[in-house]
């Protein structure tokens, strides 16, 4: 049962259980965010607002902050995502142009455009405004001309005025810093297949077109439209589209932000101007974001299963069995890699390995455990922690290296420059691990005996914990 785009998206969530319509007119000033945190944190479904802010443009929100609905995108298995990415991706699809599509069913350009009518939300109380969260920016590399896809928040400044923060490290501020004295020509594109939000939210390599990626996700090329005012193409099924140009010397205050983290990031400071040259959508257009603040969140798992993926992909040394960025670390800071050691001092190599991968960009932490502990199971790794590790022995700090600057915890210069932070690796690997006490556990037989003959002992449903 495959879909097409984020309509499809939408009927077949719905088809599912997993979509919840929102009837009732909601407040943009903060009722929209408290609904989404409350239904985020009882593992809810994707929300459909149907008239947000008392108006008729619905918003679509927390779509992939499960993993159930990851898999649902990426029709396969839930054990099978990480896989299916790698097989997909080392094929990419790039996109075909087409003449004409549904995001230029209405087109505005000049006075005609009013961002202001959009129903853009204040998700959480100390938001210095309203922001656009999902926001896939293409642009052109301004020397080699190859394309990017990321998402970076938009303050909503003006009519036709928005702010952008995007971190030093992304590859649009590479991009955008090969030619930093021109107007940047982007093109937004809101409410799209949700592959596409997939790829655009992955660190890929610089020079990775994002959109061939997505295409290899869905397993067919997205078709795509030139801009009416600047030399882009966007995917044509796009709900909304805002062209224009960011004037790296019109700065405009930007922030504050609750970001993913769950706390303030990016304060408020002048930062670029994007100016809309044109606005192109649908007739009635769905405006789709992604609630921000503390996990659980949409950030956790949509950020996240990508990541895994690539780690997987990129690092070439045997062994690595399962890669799980923490629901705690925001999908982004903490990730637990599960190996089999092949010899003394592995662990720590595979743990550089992550760090020194593209998708290792914002990892803060890297926890490597045996292959016999299941880095989804945060008990399990505690227990690998507590048991298996010698701080002074197993634990290394590093200093200087690339973070992200909305972690709450950097010294304010670093927020507001470089970014630099220090890291941690926690080898939780068996140390010597001949020597090392075995695991206490009833033979393998017995305990596969008793598995088979569980019913005659009563006892109800096993609870399923491996140790
Ligand atoms: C909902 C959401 C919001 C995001 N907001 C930002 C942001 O405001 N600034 C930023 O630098 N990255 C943000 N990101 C992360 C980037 O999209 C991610 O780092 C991506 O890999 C950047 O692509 P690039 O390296 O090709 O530029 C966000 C991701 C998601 C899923
Ligand atoms: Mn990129």
């Amino acid at each position: 049962m495959g879909f097409s785009g984020l309509r499809e998206f939408i009927e077949l969530l719905d088809r599912e259980g997993e979509l919840a319509r929102v009837r009732v007119p909601v407040d943009l000033d903060q009722e929209l965010g408290a609904v989404c945190v409350t239904s985020l944190r009882g593992r809810g479904p994707a929300l459909l607002f149907e008239r947000p802010g008392g108006k008729d443009i619905p918003i679509f929100i927390n779509a992939l902050a499960s993993r159930k609905r990851y898999a649902l995108a990426m029709q396969c298995d839930q054990q099978e995502v990480h896989r299916e990415w790698n097989r997909r991706v080392s094929q990419p699809l790039p996109p075909v142009p087409v003449d004409s599509g549904p995001c230029h069913e209405v087109i505005l350009q000049g006075d005609d455009i009013n961002i202001l009518e959009l129903p853009a939300p204040r998700l959480n109380s100390l938001d210095g405004g309203a922001f656009l969260t999902l926001c896939c920016h293409h642009t052109r590399d301004p020397v080699a001309g190859f394309r990017n896809v990321g998402i970076y928040r938009n303050q909503v400044h003006g009519p036709r005025t928005l702010g952008i923060l995007s971190g030093p490290y992304t590859n649009f501020m590479l991009q955008h810093r090969k030619a930093p004295t021109e107007p940047f020509p982007i093109a937004i594109a809101i409410g799209v297949d949700p592959r596409l939000v997939m790829a655009a939210s992955c660190p890929f390599p610089f020079g990775v077109d994002e959109l061939a990626m997505a295409g290899a996700l869905r397993g067919k090329p997205f078709e795509v439209v030139q801009c009416k005012s600047v030399p882009l193409l966007v995917p044509a099924d796009a709900e909304l589209v805002l062209e224009g140009y960011l004037k790296p010397d019109e700065k405009q205050e930007e922030g504050p932000f609750g970001e993913f983290t769950g706390h303030y990031g990016g304060l408020k400071m002048p930062r670029p101007t994007i100016h809309v040259t044109a606005l192109t959508r649908r007739k009635n257009p769905i405006l789709h974001l992604a609630y921000q603040g503390a996990p659980p969140h949409e950030t956790d798992v949509l950020t996240a299963v990508g990541k895994e993926s690539e780690i997987l992909r990129n690092i070439s040394l045997a062994g690595v069995k399962a890669v799980h960025l923490t629901e705690g670390g925001c999908g982004v800071f903490h990730v637990v890699v599960a190996i089999d050691k092949l010899y003394e001092g592995y662990g720590k190599m595979v743990g550089l390995a992550v760090f020194g991968s593209p998708s290792g960009r914002h990892i803060k932490q890297v926890t490597v455990v045996d292959d016999d502990v299941d880095p989804f199971d945060p008990a399990a790794v505690e227990w690998a922690v507590a048991t298996r590790v010698q701080p002074h022995r197993d634990i290394e700090i590093m200093n200087g290296l690339t973070g992200i600057f909305l972690d709450p915890s950097l010294p304010k210069e670093e927020q507001e420059g470089p970014a630099r932070t220090s890291k941690i690796l926690i080898d939780a690997t068996r140390y010597d691990a001949k020597s090392f006490p075995p695991v206490c556990l009833p033979a393998r037989e017995m305990m596969a005996k008793v598995e088979k003959d569980w019913e005659q002992y009563g006892i109800g449903k096993p609870t399923g914990n491996k140790h």
